[in-house]
């Protein structure tokens, strides 16, 4: 495929008023009749075309105003449909018959099947494979949509808006109408069809009307339903008080489905979703699942407003929708649940998938300028660092204000699809703020480094702090301009009180807020009675690398005083991170692996700390990752030996800590029926992670059998099938824990995800064969996205000693799976491939080996657009 530039972008020639479509459902010869109403914008020239884009489209028939079209007046390429001698300023209408074939759809994008359902993905340019359109953000319209199917076998036709009516034909085939009054963009288009069971509710907003919610499920599973129905609820009450937003149509809907290729999709009234996120019960879903549903329930909600009524002007503005909703969610998480905790993991995950992101290949800016294929731009710079930039707005302007150039936001743009500009621009107005400097968050890539060094002048009673940024460079942008970080900080004294200061020169300070804007500060502290402890980046206000030389001392003391517990938490992971990182080093010599004694007392000191929150504890003693240790190291890495240390670190802590994890594994049993409840959820994860200390500390499987044979929940089983299958491989004992769950869950497909996700990330060179074999089990579906991310993805993206195998087999199945997924989906094929992403930061043999299976990807006869993209990129 051609690059895409933003610099390109134009209006289209023809306004689109209304769009008029029929379908006659039918599993491969599927027939859409599209009428399009149209006129020409004003000032384009009177001979120009219309052209609209079209993808593996047979059609039938094309009329102007109802006359066929002479075939001297049209050309019908392979992904345009140009129409010449159009009227010059009258509306006219445009009629395009096609016909699909939804049965042999597997790239999931247009219309498919998925178990007997018929189902639409339109994002980002799937409606082009529906019928001729001009398929793009920026065209708005009102749809009104006509289903037909067989009555028996299609009871149900979904589209967008509100339910015009239906009735059955006479021909054993049956029809419903709906209207969507909001014009909307292709993209948001929706059609389900099928036999599903439903489970209903209603909500009435904050101004009196009635939304009647329908969640529609394969029959039999309603029950598992509901608690994405409380999400939904909570989720509306949430947008109403939060950020003053109303739900707009009489119904709300979500569909369930088995394939999918994300998460989920917020098509206008009629959300899709992949049933992962839907379906729960105690039985069969753990406490992260819960969280999960409930936040992508939330995340497409919310995209009603943030997206829908407010959409992009063209896919190079993603983040406008994405990396707000994204804010959104994580905001309604953190008033759901506790915001500390939830922080942590916001902060976990942005470090273990935007920051190597950031640093490799496939680096881009937040809002980037050119795209070959939009689907690899999905990404979670776009989602996550979008959502960091949002964030960092918020810590800018103070919440009132925020508040106001949001509530502008809605006001001047609703109806409207527009840009990063426009966005920032109202929250200029509200401040009064220059925002200049501060979007470069937006346009440069890579994650800036901070460094930081103190001085304290006792005499004086100063604390002076030197500050530097340095951005790396990133694909495309070799150098880049200082930008504007706003640095959450406290200075602690040594009874851990904060210091008052009585003046601050060499930066603005607002709150707590130092904003760092210069390449090089010196911000000097002036009225500090004693040395204080400098706590840099709170709540990680900026995401940021951060340099800074800490004593353990110093970062014990953070752990154990700031009043900001995200900056506990943080404290500790840079207490760890340099005993993983010579723990790795010591593996790798075959020395012996020593562990600082301020690490263990730190962490043990937390650990049984009653004032603290079981969840926050639970975080607390996780030890940072190996790819964690990975990108800490930098360059040049082994991850066995990295493993090894870990491993290592690991066993001190828990010998250490025995008697401590042995209290609290009998301390935070929860009694009573389970509940999914973060209170619930945070003794579970405290109890499962003293568990796995413990058993590092006895080295043997038993306390792990005891465990997975009491469990009567998800979240319990799973960790101790995960304990004994990554801890004892080959022990008897594993083996039995493994059969007896598969043979339990069996019928369930989302349960036996975990049981592929468990094998696939036993550490090891074993690791390999087992994935091998275990795609040949029965269960194992390789044309199911889900079965493929469980089994395939997390092989390579969450198994380093698995997948990064001296003797490079690792890459070389992935290269096979990778050619193979691709000819039956492109999106998918690309996605799983990502996990290669850091393959330059390998040792050289591993990252020779690595290159290797990228070049044998490059040579696979007709790759997708979407494989060759990614592929190209990493390898440049
Ligand atoms: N806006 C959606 C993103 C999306 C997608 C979803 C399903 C399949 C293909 C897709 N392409 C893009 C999901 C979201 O961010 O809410
Ligand atoms: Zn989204």
């Amino acid at each position: 495929g051609e690059i895409i530039h933003l610099e390109d972008y134009r209006p289209t020639d023809f306004v689109l008023e209304r769009v008029d479509l029929t379908f006659e459902l039918d599993p491969t010869e599927t027939k859409v009749e599209a009428r399009l109403i149209f006129h020409r914008r004003e000032g384009v020239s009177a001979d120009a075309p219309l052209v609209l884009d079209g993808d593996e489209l047979t059609m039938t028939g094309l009329l102007l105003d109802q006359e066929e079209i002479a075939a001297a007046n049209y050309d019908a390429a392979e992904h345009t449909l140009t129409i010449r001698h159009l009227p010059a300023a009258a509306p006219f209408e445009i009629t395009i018959t096609t016909q699909i074939n939804p049965e042999a759809n597997t790239t999931l994008m247009g219309l498919y099947r998925t178990s007997n359902v018929y189902c639409t993905q339109c994002e980002a340019e799937g409606f082009r494979r529906i019928t001729y359109f001009p398929d793009r953000p920026d065209v708005l319209a009102v749809y009104t949509v006509n289903i037909i199917a067989d009555k028996a076998s299609t009871p149900l036709l979904l589209s967008n808006g509100n339910y015009l009516g239906g009735a059955g034909m006479g021909d054993g085939r049956h029809f419903a109408a709906w209207f969507d009054p909001h014009p909307k963009p292709s993209y948001l288009f929706a059609l389900v069809a099928g036999d599903l069971g439903v489970v209903e509710d209603t909500f009435t907003t904050l101004s009196g009307r009635e939304v009647a919610l329908k969640i529609y499920v394969e029959h039999g599973k309603e029950p598992r339903a509901t608690y994405a129905m409380d999400a939904l609820k909570r989720s509306m009450s949430w947008d109403e008080e939060r950020f003053g937003r109303e739900y707009d149509l009489d119904i709300f809907m979500i569909v369930a489905v088995s394939d999918f290729n994300m998460g989920a999709m917020e098509n206008k009234g009629l959300n899709v979703f992949n049933d992962k996120y839907v379906l729960a019960d105690p039985e069969t879903a753990t406490d992260a699942d819960y969280a999960n549903i409930e936040a992508i329930i939330a995340h497409e909600y919310f995209h009603n407003w943030t997206g829908n009524r407010i959409t992009c002007r063209d896919w190079f503005q993603l983040c406008l929708k994405e990396g707000l909703t994204v804010y959104r969610d994580h905001e309604f998480s953190a008033d759901q649940r506790s915001r500390t905790v939830k922080r942590i993991a916001e902060v976990r995950h942005l470090k273990a998938e935007q920051f190597p992101e950031d640093a490799g290949p496939l680096a881009h800016p937040v809002r980037p300028t050119k795209f070959r294929e939009i689907n690899n731009f999905y990404t979670t710079t776009v989602y996550e660092k979008g959502s960091e930039v949002t964030r960092m707005i918020a810590t800018v302007l103070g919440a009132d204000l925020f508040k106001k150039g949001m509530d502008l936001y809605f006001e001047r743009h609703d109806g409207q699809a527009v840009t990063i500009e426009d966005f920032v621009a109202c929250f200029a107005e509200v401040s009064k703020r220059d925002l200049t400097q501060f979007s470069l968050w937006y346009h440069q890539a890579g994650t800036p480094l901070v460094s930081a060094s103190t001085a304290y002048d006792a005499a004086r009673q100063t604390l002076t702090l030197s500050l530097e940024q340095m951005v790396p460079p990133t694909p495309g942008q070799s150098s880049k301009e200082p930008m504007h970080i706003p640095l959450r900080i406290g200075l602690l004294l040594e009874d851990g009180t904060e210091a008052q200061v009585t003046s601050v020169s060499g930066a603005e300070m607002t709150g707590d807020v130092l904003h760092l804007v210069e390449r090089k500060q010196t911000v000097v502290f002036a009225g500090i009675t004693s040395r204080p402890v400098l706590s840099l980046n709170r709540g990680f206000s900026a995401p940021i690398n951060l340099h800074f030389e800490q004593t353990p001392a110093d970062r014990a003391h953070i752990a154990r005083y700031e009043s900001d517990l995200f900056a506990r938490w943080q404290a500790l992971n840079d207490l760890a991170l340099p005993n993983l990182v010579a723990a790795a080093a010591s593996a790798k010599a075959g020395k012996p692996v020593h562990c600082d004694a301020s690490l263990i007392d730190a962490l043990l000191a937390a650990a049984a700390d009653g004032d603290l929150e079981p969840a926050f504890r639970a975080q607390a003693l996780s030890l940072p990752s190996e790819a964690d240790i990975a990108r800490e190291i930098g360059g040049n890495n082994d991850p066995d030996a990295i493993h090894a240390g870990r491993q290592q670190i690991m066993s001190a802590i828990a010998k250490a800590g025995q008697t401590i994890f042995e209290k609290l594994t009998d301390e935070m049993v929860v009694s009573g029926p389970f509940s999914p409840d973060a209170a619930s959820a945070g003794r579970r994860a405290l109890r499962n992670t003293a568990l796995s200390y413990l058993v590092y500390a006895e080295n043997q499987p038993a306390r792990a059998v005891d465990a997975f044979n009491a469990a009567n929940n998800m979240t319990d089983l799973s960790q101790a099938l995960t304990i004994l299958a990554h801890r004892f491989p080959e022990s008897a004992e594993a083996a039995q824990a493994l059969a007896t769950f598969k043979a339990r869950f069996a019928d369930n497909a989302l349960v036996i995800d975990k049981w592929f996700t468990i094998q696939a990330t036993i550490p090891g060179a074993a690791a390999l064969n087992r994935v091998t074999a275990l795609m040949a089990d029965p269960l194992f579906n390789g044309s199911n996205p889900n079965r493929v991310r469980a089994l395939v993805g997390t092989f390579a993206f969450s198994n380093p000693t698995g997948f990064n195998r001296a003797d490079g087999e690792g890459y070389r199945f992935l290269a096979r799976q990778i050619l193979d997924i691709d000819t039956r989906n492109p999106q998918l094929a690309a996605r799983i491939l990502t996990s290669m992403r850091s393959w330059r930061s390998l040792e050289d043999v591993r990252a020779g080996h690595a290159r290797n299976a990228l070049r044998d990807i490059t040579a696979g006869k007709k790759l997708s657009a979407d494989v060759s993209d990614i592929v190209e990129r990493m390898l440049k």
